[in-house]
């Protein structure tokens, strides 16, 4: 590769990571601001000591007539204020990341919504403030904007780390273990998440949106998604088809009617037409992508747990017209 190209490429890779919904740097809630103070402290402290000892260094290397006597008590004094000034950087980084690990509101309270890292996707449950349960959705996550809301994060199979880099730091998703995330966002907006430790061969493909609302939406969106399906007539073929070809083993819509086998657990489709991606935000949701995804889901995400089902022209329409109307 050529030197300008091979430029071009570092540029890109590290740059990548500082635009759009993902930015860690463009902050929306308190905790992400504490997150970005800390970024900007430990570079800082960085910065400083590279220069410092840079500096003395250079200075060494490019001194003329060097008297290499050793002087003792110049030694010792430069060993103490060294030791000195390391200890209390170490010491500044150390409790500015311990203070940041656990934030006040952290503490005891109901939690509104459970996340369960899946293989590899994100199953969600909400709750009312006062714990009862509501309903299940996956992959895209609507909160409420200007309170915090409390998360509740496990696992069933393997580590997972649940991450929004505009809305908080990273918490790890335990199998046989509790952990909880409190996040604000001060605005309404669409923030992208992203698995944060790696659980398989699919962990690249493993994100998801939260979607921060006003209270007011909020309360509309939940009422929405607690709803069960309603059987519409022109859909009967795709419904069918959707009984018939298995999806059932696998995916529940409330209100078909139909038992899912808790062996082989996929996203619940309730309202799946109401989603913006597909497959862990990995496409967008609509009819071209979706079709593709349900005849080949082993080439769109190579691993994942949904098997192929062969279909034909006519029954693929109308299971894409019925998936797309559940709103
Ligand atoms: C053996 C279980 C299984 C069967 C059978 C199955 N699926 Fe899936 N499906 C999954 C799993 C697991 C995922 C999540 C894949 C991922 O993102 O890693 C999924 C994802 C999906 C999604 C994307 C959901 C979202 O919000 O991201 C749709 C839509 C879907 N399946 C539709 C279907 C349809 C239609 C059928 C029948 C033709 C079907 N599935 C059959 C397991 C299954
Ligand atoms: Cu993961």
């Amino acid at each position: 590769m050529k030197f300008g190209s091979t430029l071009l490429l570092i540029l890109t890779l590290l740059f990548s990571s500082c635009v759009g919904e993902q930015n860690f740097f463009a902050g929306k809630g308190p905790q992400s601001h504490e997150i970005i103070k800390l970024w900007w402290t430990l570079f800082g402290i960085a910065s400083f000591v590279t220069v410092t000892v840079s500096f003395f260094l250079v200075r060494g290397a490019l001194k003329k007539n060097r008297d290499d006597s050793v002087n003792d008590e110049a030694l010792g004094k430069g060993l103490v204020y060294g030791l000195i000034g390391t200890i209390s950087l170490l010491l500044v980084i150390i409790f500015s990341t311990l203070r940041l690990g656990h934030p006040p509101e952290y503490s005891e309270g109901n939690f509104e919504l459970k996340v369960v890292g899946k293989m590899w996707w994100w199953q969600a449950h909400y709750y009312d403030p006062e714990g009862n349960y509501l309903f299940e959705t996956a992959n895209e996550i609507v909160i409420p904007t200007g309170r915090p809301i409390r998360i509740k994060l496990v696992s069933d199979t393997v580590i997972h780390s649940f991450w929004v880099p505009a809305l908080a730091g990273k918490v790890d998703m335990l199998p046989g273990r509790e952990n909880f995330l409190v996040v604000k966002a001060d605005e309404e907006g669409v923030f992208r998440g992203q698995c944060a430790e790696f659980c398989g061969t699919q962990h690249a493909l493993m994100s998801f949106y939260v979607k921060a609302v006003s209270e007011d939406q909020f309360s509309k969106w939940k009422e929405k998604q607690g709803k069960k399906y309603k059987r519409i007539k022109s859909h009967a073929l795709g419904e069918r088809v959707f009984i018939n070809s298995g999806c059932v083993k696998c995916h529940t819509i409330r209100g078909l009617g139909v038992a899912t086998d808790a062996k082989y657990y996929g996203p619940d489709l309730t309202h799946f037409g109401s989603r913006s991606h597909i497959a862990a935000a990995t496409y967008p949701n609509n009819k071209g992508h979706l079709g593709g995804w349900i005849l080949d889901p082993q080439g769109a995400k190579p691993g994942n747990y949904m098997p192929a089902t062969p279909l034909s022209g006519k029954e693929l329409n109308a299971l894409l017209e019925f998936l797309e109307a559940l709103k």
